[in-house]
């Protein structure tokens, strides 16, 4: 086997960790920081790759979806957002805030194709728990089918303790009204050094990881992100994705793992050179080997860009987000090169192709809605 022969010109370290995920076997907190230090793009490649298809085949999966952000001004102040402004300058003319009826209006006018709608912002104390809870009814009398992913662990912190509520019952109410997962926003690192220095003033990382279990225990589903590559090392890495699998294998909640690559434009961290691609495709693949019991991968292409993006379904990914719209801000604020991201189901689908993968359109639960074997769209 070809793969077999590079992996044996491996330093001795390295090919005992081959042989452990051959083998089916989870790798320790210090192999996977070995595996940082250490390991090359090629050969991390084969491992992350073995890891890909025994999960998920050949399959690159994405969704329909479109991106609601119903305002850019925040409470809080993290050091590498590009897109938030404070609520004390709210005359800012990059500010925004929709309306309930503007929401609304933006999931009406996409067509009946898209299965997810995601909603993720800033913390706006008048959007509170209430508020969205009505949002999210009307969104579902207006398409019951249409799956709401929705407010990242921050917003989730914010408006319980605005409610004076349990995370649980929190998540209840949102739940009752509409909500079917929520995204993985706002882990940023978990390290409470680092997350003093980047974004002090939001919910630490014992909230998050605690919200996110209350609400796996009760029905909902969710994702994970780190934001990488700016003032944390590599201990710090493995340290955030050990407490996820830690997390998962208590409960089994989570659908997929997003690395987030930091971007340097238009904030308070831009001294900090971005990272390079062949290390995003390393952090791909390290993640991969190491989150044994996350079923999927994400590179979330409007962050990285398209090629990488294409690229990275050779390094462990298996999920590319969806088609979005031209309205998420996020990244473009950053500097990420696509100013409008949105690409047409068959520009996606021709993208996983031109990589040899099996374009998979799914649910936002990963269910396969079809697959594009041969020359269709
Ligand atoms: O938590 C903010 C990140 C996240 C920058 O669950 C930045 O399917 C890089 O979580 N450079 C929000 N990243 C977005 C998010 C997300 C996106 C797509 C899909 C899903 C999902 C979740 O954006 C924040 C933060 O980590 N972020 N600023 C920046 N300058
Ligand atoms: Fe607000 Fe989120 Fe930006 Fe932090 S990352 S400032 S919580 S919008």
């Amino acid at each position: 086997m070809k793969e077999l022969s590079l992996l044996e010109k491996a330093p001795r370290p390295l090919r005992s960790i081959a042989e452990k995920v051959f083998d089916g076997n989870r790798i320790s907190e210090e192999e996977g920081l070995l595996l940082y230090k250490e390991g090359e793009l090629g050969f991390l490649g084969i491992l992350a790759n073995h890891v890909r298809e025994k999960k998920n085949g050949n399959y690159a999966y994405f969704n329909r979806n479109v991106h609601i952000e119903p305002t850019n001004l925040c409470v809080f102040d993290c050091k590498f957002c590009s897109y938030s402004r404070m609520l004390k300058q709210k005359t800012d003319s990059d500010a925004w805030e929709m309306t309930d009826v503007q929401m609304l209006e933006a999931v009406k006018n996409h067509n009946q194709n898209i299965t997810e709608v995601h909603i993720v912002g800033g913390v706006h104390p008048k959007m509170d728990l209430y508020y969205f809870a009505a949002l999210l009814k009307q969104i579902k009398s207006f398409r019951p089918d249409l799956h709401i992913k929705a407010f990242t662990a921050v917003e989730i912190d914010y408006m319980s303790r605005k409610a004076k509520v349990s995370y649980v019952a929190g998540l209840k109410i949102l739940k009752d009204h509409g909500l079917d997962s929520i995204p993985g926003g706002g882990a940023e690192i978990f390290d409470s050094e680092i997350r003093k220095k980047i974004c002090e003033d939001k919910c630490t990382a014992e909230e998050w990881l605690s919200i996110h279990q209350s609400a796996h225990e009760i029905g909902i589903q969710s994702n994970a992100t780190i934001l990488y590559g700016h003032i944390e090392s590599f201990e710090h890495r493995i340290d955030h994705m050990e407490k996820l699998r830690k997390l998962q294998d208590q409960t089994g909640g989570f659908n997929c793992f997003i690395p987030l690559k930091f971007r340097n434009s238009n904030n308070q961290m831009s001294a900090i050179a971005e990272v390079s691609t062949i290390e995003d495709l390393r952090n791909y693949a390290i993640s991969r080997i190491y989150l044994d019991n996350f079923p999927h991968l994400k590179a979330y292409w409007p962050m990285i860009g398209k090629n990488t993006a294409q690229l990275s379904l050779q390094f462990g990914v298996d999920d590319l987000d969806g088609t979005i719209n031209d309205s998420t801000k996020i990244y473009s604020m950053a500097g990420a090169e696509d100013q409008n991201p949105s690409l047409s189901t068959e520009q996606l689908v021709d993208l996983i192709k031109q990589a040899g993968r099996t374009p998979a359109e799914r649910d936002t639960l990963y269910n396969i809605i079809r697959t594009y074997e041969r020359e269709e769209v």
